[in-house]
Formats: structure tokens, sequence, C-alpha cells
């Protein structure tokens, strides 16, 4: 609370008075100086707004006209002015009173009242009598001084509603501020600070409750001022700091003033204690364990914050009892050992087993204990319905779990039918310093509500413990609270003092009933203190000196609660020693079972297993991934075709041109790049594969080639999607443009591919290089996931790459990124069998992918599902080479009894007298097109070959082999685009030497564009000298004959 208590203290001297007091007083003392003041509206200096002539002076002597409502009464004059009809009978009454020269205090009559008096509604006449009785003498009409009570009365009302969390006692530890807050707030709603003259009789007065409020019990429509302010202090300025009302929903608010505001809405019966107590004492007890058993060991406790357990578990509680089946949470370091413990119930053996530093029984590097993921189904004791839990895994960075969690969440939902989110829903947790620190914080809030992202309501847990390592929220965060990210979506906000488990309980019953109801995210902040240091070893002395020397002197908050229970008499002091000795005997005997473990299994940690889909298969047999022509035609049609009964669809004429073209190729045999895709896709939809692709404007096509979603030109929002109506049974084509952010979709399409190993889930970047904002789901998840957590996924990315002169950005994809991530070992042959490929991918950690035609990119998406296992694949996807004339396919290659190609031969004349071969090049991607036509050019065809990569990791040593030995007499070559530091060179340059298993007679030089800070130049001139230069010294060293030769025939040809 230390910043935001600073803002406070900021805004006080603004403040009459100066002296931090409640908003109650503040606002009632405005009042008070302003009517004694009396302003007249000419003084107001408000009229330079408006274009009206002043009202007449007398009606701005009137004694109500002061403060906020001057403004109200002069666009009031102002309408009346245009037309007296246009305002109410008593505007109009006063109005005419007023110009016709009514004395000041006059004017205004009282209009009879029509209405029947509703909820908190009682005449005025009512309480003229109470009014009077209190003796307050203002020398003013009865009835005026009554209004603009009552208006600030409202006013009170609504500022404990807006800023009441200001004045909440919400630090445990009171870092800054008085000692006894709540003694000083007391003290500054004393009456005598806004009505000096008769203080305790105003407190007396009563006040009729606005239907903004719920503070009345059901009988109750009015209510002295103390009562009034008492219950407001209760409601907003205790425990809980409710902030909600820049929600942008009337129904949304009054929600949650209802909760708040009703008596007794956050008692809780002497059951709901007792269990309480119990999850305190069990999260106690846990860390306590620990600290005994293992001193100084890391574990990120979660002493200061052991509410975050029961507040976890009353969400679980009131989640599932309204209905939901399934959690799928996310958390960093703190208190992770204790939520896997004690709210997911993973059996402790395996906990403590962590701790002994046992080697694993399974493949994989595994990871530090406080990272690691779990699932697990069991019976909800409360609700005595079966929930499933999940915590996924995630790195040490911090909130990159946070999408992941979402896409996995959101996958669930797909799958289950879930639309609504009413079975399944994620819960995120948070430290104070990440939650405000970390973009991908905002990133996954901004997915929360786009249809395709939705995760239909998250609710956040804020473990604020107000400290990030050893840096203060002053110097980490610019907002008044940690949580602030939250309001960007209109989520409420509930901060909760964790030393208060009643208040928190209520607070996460609250969050529950509101992500249930609304299905928007939430938020409940766990105002808290961190007992030791960062972790078990640091010193928080160091750098917090005053803050840990209060600390220390802190009571626990199991302590404090359990003596306050045995106070009340709701539980004895027996009954308390008793739930703690207990759990503490379940962790021995835990303990002694972790003892007799010799080994630990990575897969007991595993966060998304695949039941059902690994067992029985053959993990080194593949699926064939060609279809039958038959499947190719009709999809081919399909994907050319607008609505089939859709007449009135009106089709932008240049989309009618591309479904020409595109039924063209389809009745030629032919695909290019977005039929070649569509018909992966389509063909994968048809054996039942859900296929989604996201991504920033991937309906259209960063390059407008692919056309997935036709859109009406006439009707709004009426739009059609070929590939969701290829066949009657086929399964769900999701695509959909995603936000414009790289971190957090990547993220969550990558949480989407856990969740099934049937679905073919594809990001694709707007251009490759965009990825990088990216890089940590790259490099913490979708590199070395399956190592740390033994996890798979088969998520697909595609990353536009390729040197077309736009720039040193649009330009590469950065394949080297890639490929210095893939864990292949570049001096080691793998064993050449007949499983040779399909081992190489199994025991890859990516697969990384350059495919130079149609047929390959079709193939190898397809690949991606005809595995028997999961890898994540990357692919450079082509620019240019989407519309080139030869980067086409036939059905030819398509067919059954085809399959993906992982290198393409030279299949020229050169391959059929290899030995007259004097070079081959060796290349990968789009620069193919450009070394073939360079060759012809000048007329090397016989004289040299040239031959694509199209799978680069696993790398094809084999196929490599085996040409450069087809070529005896060549010199080897490889030559690329991208500059000599970056690229495939350093990759591919020690696998050829592999290859030719060391052969030192032949050895591989680079053709290319020399090293580079930037990947690509700025300068259209330059990149074109430079792809010149390239094509050059690819063929550079024949002798001048080859072309001479080459123009004699073309002379010849043209005769
Ligand atoms: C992205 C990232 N940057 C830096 C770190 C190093 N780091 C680990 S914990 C931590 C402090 C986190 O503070 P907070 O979010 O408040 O959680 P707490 O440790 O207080 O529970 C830091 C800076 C990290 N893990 N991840
Ligand atoms: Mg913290």
């Amino acid at each position: 609370m230390h910043r935001t208590r600073s803002l406070v203290t900021g805004l006080l001297p603004l403040i009459p008075g100066a002296a931090p007091e409640r908003l109650a007083v503040w606002l009632v003392k405005g009042y008070v100086q302003n009517s004694s003041a009396r302003a007249p509206l000419a003084a107001l200096n408000i009229r330079q707004y408006s274009a009206a002539p002043p009202p007449p002076s007398q009606a701005a002597a009137e004694p109500f006209l002061n403060g906020s409502s001057s403004v109200y009464v002069e666009e009031m004059y102002n309408s009346w002015l245009q037309d007296p009809k246009s305002v109410h009978a008593s505007w109009d009454s006063f109005f005419r009173n007023a110009s016709a020269g009514a004395a000041p205090g006059q004017a205004y009559q009282a209009p009879p009242s029509l209405a029947v008096p509703g909820r908190h509604e009682i005449p005025i006449t009512a309480l003229v009598p109470q009014m009077s009785m209190s003796g307050v003498s203002t020398g003013l009409p009865i009835d005026e001084k009554m209004i603009d009570d009552h208006l600030a009365v409202q006013a009170i009302i609504r500022s404990y509603q807006i800023r009441g969390h200001f004045g909440a006692f919400l630090d445990p530890i009171q870092i800054e501020g008085p000692k006894d807050l709540n003694e000083r707030l007391k003290r500054e709603t004393h009456l005598g600070k806004f009505l000096p003259e008769a203080e305790e009789k105003d407190m007396d007065r009563i006040f009729k409750l606005p239907a903004t409020t719920y503070i009345g019990k059901p009988d109750e429509r009015a209510l002295p001022l103390r009562e009034i302010l008492s219950r407001l202090e209760a409601a907003y300025c205790r425990h809980i700091g409710v902030e909600f009302m820049f929600i942008n929903s009337l129904e949304q608010c009054n929600w949650i003033r209802k909760r708040f505001e009703t008596p007794g809405a956050m008692s809780l019966d002497a059951e709901g204690k007792r269990l309480l107590l119990a999850r305190v004492t069990r999260a106690a007890g846990f860390e306590a364990f620990l600290a005994r058993k293992w001193t100084s060991e890391k574990r990120f406790g979660l002493e200061g914050c052991e509410m975050l357990i029961p507040a976890m578990k009353t969400i679980i509680d009131k989640s599932s009892e309204l209905g939901v089946e399934s959690i799928i949470m996310g958390m960093p370091h703190r208190g992770r050992l204790n939520v896997l413990a004690n709210v997911c119930r993973k059996p402790l053996e395996q906990i403590f087993a962590q701790f002994a530093g046992l080697e694993a029984a399974d493949d994989g590097s595994g990871d530090v204990k406080y990272h690691l993921g779990t699932y697990i189904e069991r019976l909800n004791r409360v609700t005595n319905k079966n929930i499933r839990l999940a915590v996924v895994a995630n790195p040490s960075h911090l909130e990159a779990v946070d999408t992941i969690v979402q896409g996995k969440t959101r996958a669930e939902q797909f799958y289950k039918g879930d639309s609504e989110g009413k079975k399944t829903m994620s819960i995120l947790l948070h430290g104070d310093a990440a939650f405000s620190g970390q973009g991908i914080v905002y990133e996954t809030f901004t997915l929360s509500d786009l249809p395709d992202y939705t995760t239909r309501g998250t609710i956040h847990i804020v473990a604020n413990n107000q400290i990030g390592f050893t840096t203060d929220p002053r110097h980490s965060r610019s907002s008044p609270y940690c949580t602030d990210v939250a309001r960007v979506v209109n989520a409420p906000i509930f901060h909760v003092n964790a030393d208060d488990p009643e208040a928190v309980m209520h607070v996460c019953k609250v969050a529950a009933e509101w992500r249930a109801t609304f299905h928007k995210d939430v938020v409940v902040d766990l105002v808290s203190y961190r007992r030791g240091g960062h972790n078990e070893i640091d010193e928080p002395m160091f750098t917090q000196p005053l803050m840990y020397s209060k600390i220390r002197k802190m009571k626990s908050v199991m302590e404090k609660y359990s003596a306050k229970l045995i106070e009340e008499g709701t539980v004895t002091k027996e009954e308390v020693d008793d739930v703690r000795n207990k759990y503490e005997k379940i962790c021995e005997e835990a303990y002694v079972k972790a003892q007799k473990e010799t080994q630990i299994r990575y897969k007991d940690w595993l966060d998304s297993p695949w039941s059902g889909f690994f067992e029985g298969k053959n993990p080194l047999k593949m699926g064939n991934t060609g279809v039958i022509e038959e499947t190719l035609k009709h999809i081919g049609k399909r994907f050319s075709s607008t609505p089939p009964n859709a007449a009135e669809f009106v089709v932008h004429k240049g989309i009618e041109r591309i479904l020409r073209a595109r039924m063209e190729m389809v009745e030629t045999r032919t695909v290019d790049w977005a039929l070649g895709e569509a018909m992966a896709f389509g063909s994968l939809l048809k054996e039942g594969i859900h296929v989604r692709l996201s991504g920033q404007d991937v309906e259209r096509g960063t390059f407008s080639h692919r056309h997935h979603v036709l859109h009406h030109q006439t009707s709004d929002k009426s739009t059609y999607k070929p590939l969701c109506n290829l066949y009657p049974d086929q399964a769900p084509y999701t695509v959909c443009n995603s936000s414009l952010s790289e971190f957090g979709v990547l993220g969550f399409e990558l949480g989407y591919s856990m969740t099934n190993p049937n679905a073919l889930v594809c990001w694709e970047a707007q251009f490759g290089d965009f990825f990088n904002t990216a890089q940590c789901i790259i490099d913490q998840f979708i590199a070395s996931g399956q190592s740390k957590w033994v996890r798979q996924s088969g998520i697909v990315l595609l990353l536009p790459h390729g040197m077309e002169g736009m720039g040193p950005e649009h330009s590469s994809a950065r394949p080297e990124r890639f490929l210095h991530a893939c864990s292949e070992d570049p001096e080691t042959f793998p064993a050449e069998t007949e499983e040779f490929a399909i081992r190489q991918l199994h025991d890859t950690n990516m697969i990384v992918a350059n495919c130079s035609t149609p047929a390959n990119y079709f193939h190898i998406l397809r690949r991606q599902i005809a595995m028997p296992f999961r890898k994540p694949l990357i692919i450079f996807t082509p620019k240019s080479l989407l519309r080139h004339p030869e980067a086409k396919s036939s059905f030819d290659d398509m067919v059954e009894t085809t399959g993906f190609k992982r290198v393409i031969p030279e299949a020229g004349i050169a391959a059929s007298q290899p030995e007259a071969v004097r070079k081959v090049i060796f290349c990968s991607g789009k620069i193919y097109y450009e070394l073939k036509k360079a060759r012809e050019d000048r007329g090397l065809d016989s004289a040299v070959a040239i031959t694509r990569i199209e799978q680069i990791c696993p790398f094809p040593f084999d196929l490599i082999r085996d040409e450069i030995n087809k070529y005896p007499n060549a010199e080897l070559k490889w030559a690329q685009e991208e500059h000599k530091n970056m690229g495939v060179w350093s990759f591919v340059q020690p696998r050829f030497h592999t290859a030719m298993q060391g052969s030192s007679e032949r050895r591989l030089s680079y053709v290319g564009r020399g090293v580079s800070a930037s990947p690509a130049t700025g300068s259209k001139r330059q990149h074109l000298k430079e792809a010149a230069q390239l094509l050059e010294d690819a063929f550079a060293g024949f002798p001048k004959e080859f072309s001479e030769k080459k123009q004699y025939e073309e002379e010849e040809e043209e005769e």
C-alpha cells in the first residue's frame, strides 16, 4: 500500500483542511464551505463555456445555486430560454418567478410529487418533522437545505463507492501512515468537521437512501447520517477495498454494490470459520514443515501470504458449486509447492522427493521443483462433485505462462462444446511486481473479450507481498495499485487485507460468482507481506530494514485467526492444536515415504496428459500424407466457390477473379501456395482433425493470397468461410484474426495446441521477424518444453520470410535463431535404419523447414498429424513465391503415393550426367528459383546442379550425403540470400561435414552476402546490387565458353 497511500496523501493538500480525512467529511465540508460562501452564479466562472445569455441576477442569488448544482442549473436555464416546456414544471416555475423579480430564496417552489414512492423513496414531507426536530437552524427555507443535504449525502455514498478503497485498511504491515488507521479515520469523520455548530445532532439527522446503495436493510428507506457513514465504512473502508465504479455497466456496478453493501453480506457461519482455520493451518503447516526439513533449500515460501491457499480453495469450491468441472491454473514460483500440495492435493511424497535430488526415470532434462506442472482429478469435498485441476508448468519468466493457460482453457472449452465457459475456467496467479511490470499481463487482458480468444472470464489472484525481490513498489510501478492494468477490460478489482481471512473468503466467493454471472475477468489482490527474503537464502534487512523490522514482530495469520476464533468461542484451543498436529503427522508420513523413493518421474508432473494418444501406437511409424485425387478436386472446387446456396452473396470483383483463377488451377490439376495450404487444411478437416489458424490478419493473409473468409460486399458482418463448408461431417475449421500481439497470441496458440493432439494449430506472424517479440514463448516453451516438462506440442509457426528489398524488417524471419535452439548434434550421423527420418523427428525438439513448393508445404502440414507424436514445426513461408508462376505443384505430387521431400534433388539435365557436373549449389527456399533462372541465363544447366534442402532440422544427413556422392567431380557450394552470420549457413556447415563423413577432399563453401549487423539493407538499389552479386558469385568460375555456347544455342533457336 506504499504507493497507494502516497497517492492519497498527494491529493490531500488539494482538499480544504489539508489534513488526511475521511472522504465523507471532505465532501460535506465542501458543501458547508460552498454554501457559506454562497457564490453567485456569475462569479463561478462557468459561463465562459456557454453560448447562452446570462441568467437573471435574481436567480443567481438563489441559495441552492452552489457547487456542482450550478452547472446543472445553468444547463436548465439555457434549455428553458430556448423552450420553457423542455424543462420540468418546477424549473419552469422557478425561472418564471426569478425572471419576474422574486426575492432571493423565494423563486423556488417545490412541485407536488406524483410518483408512487419506490424502494428507497419516501415523500420529502415525511422527513420534514425529523429535520426540524434536529433543531438545525440555517436561516434558509427548510426544504431547500434539505435538498442540498440529500444531494451531499448521495455524493458521500457515491464517493465511498468510487474512492472508499483508498481509505480501506488493506496493508497488514502498515508500511506507512499512523499505526491505528481505523482510529484516525474515525476521528477524521467526526461531525464537527463538517457542521461545527451542531455536530452530533447532524449525525442523527435522517437521510433518504438513494437507489444506488444497498446499505439499507429491506425495510430501511432512510437512515441517520451516522449509520450511513458507518455502513459505508464497513463496506468499503475496512479490510476490503473494492474498485469497480469504472465499470461501464450499471447492472454490473449494482451487482457489486449489493454484494459488499448489504448488511451482513460478509458474515461467515461457524462451520465456514472452522474450515477456513483448517485451511490456513495446512497452508502454514506445509511451509513450516519444509522449512524444518530443508532449511536452506529454495522453495519460494508463502509465509506472509498463506491466505492464498484458502483463497484458491474457496474460488474452486464456489466455482464447482456453480457448475465448473475443470480449472486450469498458471502461477509463478511463490507458494507453488503449497498450491500443488494443498490446492491440487498432489501426493506429498512426490513433492518431498523433489528435494532429494534423485535421478529421473524418464527422458528429458527436467526443471526445478517450483516450475513443474500437475494434473489431478479428484472429488471436491465441499461440493461432492468431481473436479479436474491442472497447474501449467512454467519457466522462470514471470507471467509468460498466462496466455498459455488461456489458450489451453479456451481449447478445452471448445472441444467440450462449452461455449459459455460454464464447465472450464482458468485461474491466474501473479506476484505484485510482475503483475504491474510484465507487458504480457496486458496482452492477456486484451485477449479476454475477443470472440476467438476469450475464456469467458479468468479469476486473477495477486499474491501481493508489496515487494518484488528487493524492489519497493514505489520504484517498480507508476500506478497506485499493482492491479491497475486490469482496469482496461473493466474487470472489478477486490483488494483485501490478507490478514483478515474472512474478508478474503468473501471477496473470493464474490469473484467466483462474478465470473459465473458475467463471464468476465476479475482480480483479487491479496495484500500481504513476505515473511522472509525473496527466497530462503536471501536477507531482506539489507534492503528493506524498516519493513522487515515490522514484519519480524508480526504474528502469522494462522496464529491471529486461531486466537480470534478461540476468543469468540467458535473453536477451542485443543481443536486448533489437533488440526495442526494432524497435518504435521500427514507430512511426516509422506516424508518417510519420500525417503524410500529412488527415482523421480517427470511424467508425474505433466500438466497436459493426452490419454489414449500414445497408447498402442508404434512411435516410429508414420501414416501417409498424400490423399486421393478426388479429395483434392473436391476441396479445390469448394475453396474456389462462393456460398453454394446464396445467390445474393455479393463477392468483391477482385475475389471473383481469384476464385476463378483457383478454379482454373483445379481444372488443370495444379496448386499454388494458397491452394496447397487449403488442401492440407481441408483434407485434415475431412479426416476429423480440427484446424485452427490464428495470427494478425490471417483470414485474408498479409499478402492477400489466402482469403479464407469472404465478405458480403453489401451486408455488414455477413461472411462465408469456404473451408468450413467442405463436407457435412468435417471437423470444425477456425480461422481468426488476432489482436496485434505476438507474445500473447503465440502463447495462447501454444496452450491451445497442448490440449488436443488431434488438432492442427497454426500461428502465423505478419512478417516472420515479428516472432522475436514472442521470443520467450519460443525459447522457454516451444524449444524446451518437452525436455523440461515431457510435454509435447504440434504447433506450427508460419513465418513469412525472404529478402525482397523490403528493408531491415519484413525480410528475414531469422532462421538462425530457431536453428540455434535445435537440439540436434551436428557431429553425429544418426544410425541408418529404415526409420531414419521418423527417428530423427522423434528425437528432435523442433522441426525447421523452408519449403519451396506448395506440394511440400501441403505434405509437411499433414505430416504434423500423421506423426505418432507431436513436435513444434517452424516453417519459413514465402512472400513473392505466393504468386511465382513456377512455384506451383501438380496434383501428381500430392496424391496417395507421394510424401514430404526432405530434400528436392536436382532433377534437370545435370542430374542425368552427374559426372559432368562441375558445381552443386545447395540452398533452401525461394533463392532456388533465382539460382535456377540465373543458371539458365548463363547456359550452365548441365554444369551446375541445384539441390534444395526443404527440412533443415532434423538435417537430412543421409540424403545430403547421397547427393554429394552423386556428383563426384563437383565443387560444393551453399548459397543463401541471408547474410553470412544469419540464415542457415552456420547450421548446415558442420552437418555437411558430418554428412561427408569427414572426407577431407570435399569441402562446402559459402556463397552469398557477407556478414552484417542488420538483416537487410533499407535501400532497394543496394538490395538489387547485392542480389545480382550473389548470383554472379554463385556461378563464378566457369570459363567463358559456357556462356558463349548458351548464346550460340539461343541464336540458333531464334533462326
Ligand atoms: C521476466 C522475468 N524477469 C525477472 C525475473 C527475476 N525475478 C524473479 S522473482 C522476481 C520478483 C518478483 O516479484 P513479484 O512479482 O512481486 O513476486 P514475489 O517474488 O514477490 O512473490 C524477479 C524480478 C523473472 N523471474 N522473470
Ligand atoms: Mg511481490
